[in-house]
């Protein structure tokens, strides 16, 4: 079994997020979301989300590429959740390119393209006008 884990806010779901979860699904057979906490964001993350971590949890359980979602709390934790979810590949969009190489050392690192021209902060601002 090649279990995947990949890291994120998902905050307004949009179909980049459902790309970077089929894609990164794709890779192994057990997908796994370490979804940033509310207080991750707004601390670490500077982000204040739309939908809060409950609601974003139960969205990301709802799709059929995902099939666990735990809680990401803090920039450190990945060498821990590699080790203990016997992860065989991290996934990230390529906007963090080379940032987490430092897992290299545990298992495969891959970075796959962002979705063009869709984020969440582009859909606040269409909505603002
Ligand atoms: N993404 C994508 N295409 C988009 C938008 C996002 O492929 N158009 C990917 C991002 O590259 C990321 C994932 O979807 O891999 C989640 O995006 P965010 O929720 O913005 O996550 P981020 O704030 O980058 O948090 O410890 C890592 C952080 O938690 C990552």
């Amino acid at each position: 079994m090649k279990r995947v884990i990949t890291y994120g806010t998902f905050d307004l779901l949009h179909y980049g997020h459902i790309n970077l979860l089929k894609r990164a699904r794709a890779l192994g057979d057990y997908l796994i979301v370490a979804l940033s906490t509310d207080e991750f964001n707004w601390n670490s993350k500077n982000k204040k989300c739309y939908f809060d971590y409950q609601k974003r949890k139960e969205m990301l359980e709802a799709i059929r590429y995902v099939d666990l979602v735990i809680p990401e709390e803090n920039w450190e934790q990945k060498k821990t959740d590699v080790t203990k979810y016997d992860v065989g590949i991290f996934v990230m969009g390529d906007d963090w390119i080379g940032k987490f190489d430092f897992l290299k050392e545990q298992c495969e690192v891959v970075y796959l393209p962002r979705t063009p021209e869709i984020s969440t902060t582009q859909i606040k601002k269409d909505l603002r006008g």
